[in-house]
């Protein structure tokens, strides 16, 4: 858009540029700006306006982007062509993630790079490495709290061999994602080491008080992240002598976004990080991008804003890269990260879905879908040009947000219902073989997530010790079914690493005095190779999940309608127990797909008839296109077996 404000001061801008970025072939840059410097104005303008630096920071702010413009190399600028030619491309339903700690699964970059044979066997086509930044030697929350944005943590490797990493990736056309933890740095980053030593301007980059008498204020609304370990929201700095904001841990210091300086350094490490050949980037925390007094310091309108500004600017430098949302907040929540509209304020392109994934775990502990249809119901539709990252488990904690309103709708009181949901997940209630464990637990409130692996959560830990044969195949049955809903369901799936051969829970995570008060620890393995090798030996427990994962995603590759546009149709089947729905290929919703879960324990069944038959099985004939057999019937009453699910056509 035109517009004669925003435009002037851009030529303004554009005449003082320094003189090595005028040298450079920039058109593509140029047009670019050119299509977003209206809305980057704007925002800027909401955000810092009032401030007497505003033009020169508006003038960093483009220095920026055409500073990293000229870094990107040509390989990356031609993908950005690509990917602007054909905008929907991470819609298809051709990909397929891993989300994995680099020294989870390797010891180090190079030897991940060795290790990409695993993910093309599994038919993993994107990867999610958790942070490997420089960050402090002990406790360092994963990496999640970061020295010095753009190093690499010597344990890992260095930067070539990131990038090595990348090419490799590329080359067998698999996507890197990179974590950025744009909410706060570690206590030892550059910046708060000078804001220790009394440096104002540093002491700007994050929210610094002489006494209680602000953070009191904020306590107020505050909620605590993580209160067994790091009660409040701030720290006290011995050196400094003041309070420092710490949502999280008291090493994780947080940033302050109403600081211009801090956005624009955090743009350059975006880009930085999307010209080292990251095709995506994960943002974590953006929830908690903006604090307010007398807010519960999440959500706020200007996180968003910071977003859309985010997202505007890397447009125009490295339009090919995609932003996943990493906001685990309430259901009506998470769906404003993907933005108020694809084009004009758009946010990220993909998000967690978090909403699902603890659908899902609820299914499992109550064996019932009610709270599961009931949630996916009232889920808002999204965004066009935006995707799901569905995903059964990650690196963190399960925790029970759903919606109130839906608890009740489906007759459950919503605190006993939580309260059952964490006796039942860590095992403190009878017929339970979960192993999770507790994590976050909030005296005050009464709070709790859970941790513990995807194996141990589902019963398979218990099985195996108890020899208990049946509740063997149980587990791994539901393991497979939960897998089935997240790569049937639209968007891209997100395995974590481990689950595909059914790692138990790790306990050495307690004799590590940094680790043992984070029971997150618990399901952050270090692959077992040899174990693993167990896949290829027909009968393991590894070979029947990762063969069966295998053919999942291989046949989640063909179907056409498992792509997300907007193409599902929950419906309602009156059996409590399934979860049931369609999906088509867009513009053509009369070749459907039925996908059929049953959470329960026994069999269960479905009348056809009742949901239209004709419309799924024109030609007469059910076919589940994962086992490639036909389901047993009862005249109309399709039968599902306990703890499997279906994908059904007529073809
Ligand atoms: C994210 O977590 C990361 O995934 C965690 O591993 C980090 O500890 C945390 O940020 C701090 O960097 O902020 O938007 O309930 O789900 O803290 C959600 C715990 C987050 C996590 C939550 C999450």
């Amino acid at each position: 858009m035109y517009e004669q404000v925003s435009h002037s001061l851009l030529n303004e801008i554009l005449v003082d540029l320094k003189p090595e970025i005028h040298e450079e072939d920039l058109r593509h840059f140029y047009t670019r700006l050119g299509a977003n410097f209206y809305s980057i104005y704007s925002l800027f303008n909401i955000l810092y306006g009032r401030r007497d630096d505003f033009k020169a920071q508006m003038h960093k702010l483009v220095e920026t982007m055409a500073g990293q413009y000229i870094q990107r190399s040509d390989h990356l600028k031609q993908t950005d062509i690509e990917r602007e030619n054909d905008h929907n491309w991470f819609l298809s339903q051709q990909w397929v993630g891993m989300a994995q700690y680099p020294d989870g699964y390797a010891d180090t970059l190079p030897e991940l790079t060795q290790r990409v044979h695993y993910f093309l066997e599994l038919g993993v086509n994107m990867v999610h490495l958790m942070p490997m930044m420089v960050c402090p030697k002990g406790a360092s929350d994963g990496g999640y709290a970061v020295s010095d944005f753009r190093r690499i943590n010597e344990r890992f490797g260095n930067i070539e061999d990131l990038q090595e990493l990348a090419a490799t990736f590329h080359q067998h056309n698999i996507l890197l994602t990179l974590d950025v933890v744009l909410n706060h740095t570690s206590n030892e980053h550059e910046w708060a080491r000078k804001a220790r030593e009394g440096d104002s301007t540093y002491q700007d980059y994050y929210y610094i008080f002489d006494d209680r008498v602000v953070p009191d204020m904020f306590e107020m609304t505050m909620p605590e992240i993580f209160p067994e370990t790091s009660s409040g929201n701030f720290s006290w700095d011995e050196k400094m002598g003041k309070w420092v904001m710490t949502v999280f841990n008291d090493y994780q210091w947080d940033l302050n976004y109403s600081n211009p300086s801090v956005f624009i350094e955090m743009l350059d490490i975006i880009l930085f990080w999307a010209n080292k050949g990251a095709d995506i980037l994960r943002l974590d925390a953006v929830a908690f991008l903006w604090k307010k007094i007398g807010s519960i310091c999440q959500n706020e309108r200007e996180a968003h804003l910071l977003l859309q500004l985010l997202k505007d600017c890397c447009q125009v430098t490295a339009p090919g890269v995609l932003f996943i949302a990493e906001a685990i907040v309430a259901p009506v929540e998470i769906i404003k990260y993907f933005g108020e509209d694809a084009i004009n304020a758009k946010e990220c392109e993909m998000a967690y879905n978090a909403t699902f994934m603890a659908l899902l775990w609820d299914a499992v502990a109550t064996k019932n879908a009610r709270l599961l249809n009931q949630g996916i119901k009232s889920l808002p539709d999204k965004l066009e040009r935006a995707t799901w990252l569905n995903y059964v488990r990650c690196h963190d904690d399960i925790g029970l947000g759903y919606d109130d309103n839906d608890i009740v709708a489906v007759d459950y009181e919503p605190k006993a219902h939580r309260q059952f949901l964490i006796d039942y997940f860590t095992g403190h209630y009878a017929d339970s073989m979960a192993r999770g464990l507790p994590f976050g637990h909030n005296d005050k409130t009464g709070d709790c997530r859970i941790s513990g692996s995807l194996a141990s959560l589902v019963g398979l830990e218990d099985a195996l010790e108890c020899g208990d044969q049946d509740a063997v195949d149980d587990a791994v049955n539901t393991i497979l079914l939960l897998h089935g809903m997240i790569m049937s369901f639209g968007g891209m799936p997100l395995l974590y690493y481990g689950d595909e051969i059914g790692t138990l829970n790790d306990t050495s995570y307690l004799e590590d005095p940094a680790k043992a008060n984070d029971s997150r620890w618990s399901h952050r393995p270090r692959i077992d190779w040899q174990k693993a090798e167990l896949r290829n030996s027909p009968g393991s427990i590894e070979h029947r999940l990762f063969s069966a994962l295998k053919k999942m995603i291989a046949i989640r590759k063909e179907l056409a309608a498992f792509a997300d546009f907007n193409n599902r149709e929950l419906l309602d089947v009156g059996n409590p127990h399934l979860f049931v729905f369609s999906r088509f290929v867009y513009d053509q919703p009369t070749s459907r797909i039925l996908v059929v879960g049953n959470f329960h324990s026994s069999p269960q069944h479905l009348n056809l008839e009742d949901i239209g038959r004709k419309a799924y099985f024109r030609n007469g004939a059910v076919r589940d296109l994962y086992t490639g057999e036909q389901p047993a019937m009862f005249k109309e009453e399709l039968v599902i077996p306990p703890y499997r699910f279906y994908w059904l056509t007529d073809q």
